[in-house]
């Protein structure tokens, strides 16, 4: 038995990595050429984002990038998980490239590969170019196909030195959260527009793997999503019916079509009155269904289902995540200083469940897992500490009792960031970030990981 506040010996080329997303820490929002996301605007409108943050300047990583390389080289990590920015590449989404971008990105890469650390490259992590939302956003077929082509261009820069690619960071949360809930950006609150973005985001996810294997022969291309199992609060079968329909709504919308080709069994009866679901067309699912190489599974939390009144009695009025289900907190589970559950065991269920829901279940990747303090300091972080040991312990048991080839494990994140729609506050980082001087302070918990990995076995 391995103590809690070590980490489980994992096999031999086991990938060690840490992951960030470029609206999050690169901030540099206008210069050389980038032009405006989706998030610059939705940071603009009020009571949108909490202290009414932006990514504006967030760690500076556009400037301060040989900071981050040198802390993943102290850390010891075989791999670091970054995002590319669309705008930055394609200003307007689409037609003309904006060199200077891409120029970006090739510097970090190559500062990586000289450490011996291996890229691992998000397409997409939520900043869709402004212009595109102004023709639609992800509600419209054109933006999987501009996607795409964004893909070809980055793998036809990169592509000789990257060799893994992610397309899509947590499609859930760019149509579901951005669409329905309108907590994230473009912020808006609709039911057959954001069931139209999430088939428009897979459909754009099996474009690029064809895109990216062409321009880049040796790619290995998966997708992360963001996986919670769904459990109901009691026996009750209208709480377990609850449960399910956010099993459908959040994690079976796209792991289904994804891994298995077709769209799970009771989602059209769950929309039905919301969506006549006509944005789908033949042959969609083939090209969604792709095989990949691998899976990246971002798992945070378990969801505790409650049957719940809907919002809106007449479903012709319904957003897509009006659903009749409610999130209870649920007693005795420890939760973060973000109000979520803490439960490894739900890393185990998500990949055992992933493995017998999918005999075809490919390599995976948990490209995302992490805890955020709310406090701003460089002190202790025994908690961090504790929270990798005992999700890395829960996935290693997984791999041990199901068919599931886990790859890799990357913390979220590597510095503090740009929490999204929370700003600052909450701070999930290895190393502590001072705003606004960006100064990066190692926290801990990076000391512990370093330690454990110079230890591990290769
Ligand atoms: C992930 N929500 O997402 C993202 O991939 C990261 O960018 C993010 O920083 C990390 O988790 C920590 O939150 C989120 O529903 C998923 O509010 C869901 C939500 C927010 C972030």
């Amino acid at each position: 038995m391995t103590t809690p506040q070590e980490l489980p010996q994992m096999p031999a080329g086991f990938v060690w990595g840490t992951a960030t997303a470029a609206y999050q820490i690169e901030g540099a929002a206008a210069e050389d050429g980038r032009g405006p996301s989706i998030w610059d605007t939705f940071c603009r409108r009020p009571g949108a984002v909490a202290g009414g943050a932006s990514g504006a300047v967030a760690c500076d990583s556009y400037h301060r990038w040989r900071d981050d390389v040198q802390l993943l080289d102290d850390l010891g990590v075989d791999a670091y998980r970054f995002s590319i920015a669309w705008p930055r590449v394609l200003p307007t989404g689409a037609g003309a490239v904006n060199r200077a971008g891409l120029d970006y990105y090739d510097r970090l890469v190559d500062g990586l590969c000289e450490r011996g650390i291996r890229p691992f490259v998000t397409l997409y992590h939520w900043d869709l170019p402004q212009a595109l939302e102004d023709a639609g956003g992800w509600r419209a077929r054109d933006t999987a196909d501009h996607f795409a082509d964004y893909a070809a261009v980055v793998a036809g820069r990169l592509g000789d030195r990257v060799q893994d690619w992610i397309t899509l960071n947590e499609p859930y949360c760019s149509s579901i959260v951005g669409y329905a809930e309108g907590r994230h950006a473009p912020g808006a609150i609709e039911g057959h527009g954001a069931l139209a973005a999430a088939h428009h985001l897979l459909l754009g996810h099996g474009r690029a793997v064809t895109a990216l294997r062409a321009a880049c022969p040796g790619a290995r291309v998966g997708i992360t999503l963001n996986l919670s199992p769904a459990v109901p609060v009691s026996d009750a079968p209208v709480d377990r019916a609850a449960a399910d329909r956010m099993d459908l709504l959040l994690n079976r919308q796209f792991t289904d079509p994804v891994l298995g080709g077709a769209y799970p069994e009771g989602f059209e009866r769950l929309y039905a009155g919301v969506s006549d679901l006509s944005f789908r067309q033949d042959g969609d699912l083939q090209v969604i269904g792709a095989p990949l190489d691998f899976l990246g599974v971002n798992y945070y939390y378990r969801i505790h289902a409650a049957d719940a009144p809907y919002d809106q009695p007449d479903a012709a009025l319904r957003s897509a995540c009006d659903i009749g289900v409610r999130s209870v907190p649920r007693a005795g589970v420890p939760v973060t200083a973000l109000g979520w559950p803490i439960e490894p065991h739900g890393l185990y269920d998500t990949l055992t469940g992933l493995a017998s829901r999918y005999p075809d279940l490919p390599p995976v990747y948990v490209t995302e897992n992490g805890i955020a303090q709310l406090t701003d300091d460089q002190g202790p972080d025994p908690d961090r500490i504790r929270f990798i040991a005992e999700h890395l312990a829960a996935a290693a048991r997984a791999a041990a009792d199901a068919p599931v080839d886990l790859r890799g494990y990357f913390y979220w994140s590597l510095i503090d960031n740009f929490e999204w729609a929370r700003g600052y506050a909450p701070r999930f980082g290895l190393v502590h970030v001072d705003y606004p001087t960006g100064d990066r302070t190692p926290r801990e918990s990076f000391h512990w990981l370093r330690k454990q990995l110079v230890s591990r076995s290769r």
